[in-house]
């Protein structure tokens, strides 16, 4: 963006866009999707091209991912492999790296990624027991090499160890449907987990940013440590804002399957709570966790719940949803919905201005929004490649009418003209502002070391 204000001279040759009576706000940042993971013995439907062009077709247009090592393997050769991947990609990108095991050489490679591949969050699974989980000490080991970096932690909490002995549980009774998902993974499993990390962040001294907090339990894990002055971050999906648990319930197999996510939908409830805890500012980002599985795929699990791939879309319809039940229900100021799908996590994740912002120097991710047009959600009408929308039937007004990406017209009037292959992987530069602050924050208010004479030991 070279300039912007009123009654500026577009350059001759320069396409103008008449955004009259629309809103020019900074593009949709996804701060978590999972575009063609490998996971639960199949690979996500959406991939980085299709992905990338639906997240944009709804006025997204960067998606923060996820490099997801195999235990005990190079985390470089896997960043190696997603960037393979995501070459195709419609819009930028970026990636956190997960954590799913440790040693000498993760630690190594952590600092490889953080000073010379411009990866500055890590992820940790406290769930998936079996598979990517990690233990407390591996926890306690990867936070503080975070902390060395400059990097941020960011986590999936739930306690695996209870999804594990619940799921065992309800097998044992029979129990092997959809309905069986949510059971075995109750709120307290998030909140016990959310609270668990946020002490072992709090003694490290490491930013942290909790992804998918779809219960009250944990909401109150991360605004008691807020209100304490700890650096935690909330994440919130759009699905935990507007689906409750009755789709578990429901009498078609392939419809409560499709619904299978990790952490599950919630009680009616815990909506009212997330939805006040982005009007507090406790909870800081909106995402998706775009991990498509489709009718065949979840199929897998058909008589074992445990195993139907956890995962849905809603990287095409993030936006407009928040925008037609925040800001057209008054909960929210466009301003805000601003902060909360794109700005925040921008700073968050040290992207800021570049991303996230409106101002001269930054990308021109820009999406005019029209707070008139109507739509409803289908699964028949809409880019991604899935065969179920977990949104399917729902009316929402405000929509992208142009979104572009870094200046280019990706969506054109409602009409999406997405190039495969535009996106480029955005570098992060670490956060050792947010750690140094972090530190000194600490010493300041570190008991001081008395010596024996009673003397404090750091000058009289
Ligand atoms: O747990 C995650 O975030 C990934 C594996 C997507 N699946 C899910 O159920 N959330
Ligand atoms: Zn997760
Ligand atoms: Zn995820």
């Amino acid at each position: 963006i070279v300039a912007f204000g009123p009654g500026l001279e577009a350059p001759s040759g320069a396409r103008v866009i008449d955004a009259g009576g629309q809103l020019v706000m900074p593009g949709g940042i996804d701060p978590h999707t999972h575009m063609e993971l490998p996971f639960m013995g199949t690979v996500a439907s959406e991939d980085f091209y299709s992905g990338t062009a639906a997240a944009m077709a709804g006025g997204t247009t960067m998606i923060i991912d996820f490099v997801i090592p195999n235990p005990g393997t190079s985390l470089l050769e896997a960043f190696d492999q997603w960037r393979g991947w995501s070459a195709k990609a419609a819009s930028d990108y970026s990636f956190h790296v997960a954590i799913t095991w440790w040693s000498d050489q993760v630690r190594e490679e952590m600092g490889v990624l953080t000073r010379e591949r411009g990866v500055n969050s890590f992820k940790h699974f406290m769930a998936y027991k079996g598979a990517i989980m990690v233990s407390d000490e591996q926890l306690l080991q990867s936070f503080q090499r975070c902390q060395e970096l400059g990097a941020v932690a960011t986590v999936h909490a739930e306690n695996g160890e209870i999804v594990w002995h619940l799921q065992q549980e309800l097998k044992r009774q029979g129990i092997t449907g959809p309905e069986g998902h949510p059971l075995s993974r109750p709120p307290e499993v998030e909140g016990e987990a959310a609270n668990r990390v946020i002490k072992i962040a709090q003694v490290i001294n490491t930013p942290l940013y909790v992804v998918h907090n779809s219960c009250i339990e944990s909401l109150e894990a991360i605004t008691r440590a807020r209100l304490a002055g700890q650096r935690v971050f909330g994440e919130v999906l759009a699905g935990h804002l507007l689906i409750d648990d009755s789709v578990y319930r429901h009498p078609d197999w392939g419809y409560a399957a499709a619904h299978v996510m990790s952490p599950p939908f919630r009680p009616k409830e815990h909506q009212e709570a997330l939805w006040r805890g982005l009007q507090s500012g406790n909870l800081q980002t909106t995402a998706t966790d775009h991990c498509c599985f489709c009718a065949d795929q979840k199929a897998m699990g058909r008589d074992d719940f445990t195993r139907i791939p956890n995962g849905t879309g809603g990287v095409e319809d993030r936006m407009a949803v928040l925008w037609h039940h925040g800001v057209g229900s008054g909960r929210l100021t466009p301003s805000e919905f601003v902060r909360i799908t794109s700005a925040n996590a921008a700073q968050i994740f040290n992207l800021y201005p570049r991303k996230g912002s409106v101002s001269v120097g930054a990308d021109a991710d820009l999406v005019v929004w029209d707070p008139e047009k109507e739509k409803v959600i289908r699964a028949a009408t809409q880019q991604s490649a899935i065969d179920y929308n977990v949104f399917e039937g729902q009316r929402v007004k405000g929509l992208p009418r142009y979104t572009l990406t870094r200046g280019q017209v990706a969506v054109n009037d409602g009409k999406v003209e997405t190039r495969e292959g535009h996106g480029q992987f955005v570098a992060r530069e670490p956060n050792g502002s947010v750690n140094r602050a972090l530190s000194s924050w600490k010493a300041l208010t570190a008991p001081r070391p008395v010596s024996r004479s009673g003397i404090p030991a750091t000058g009289v």
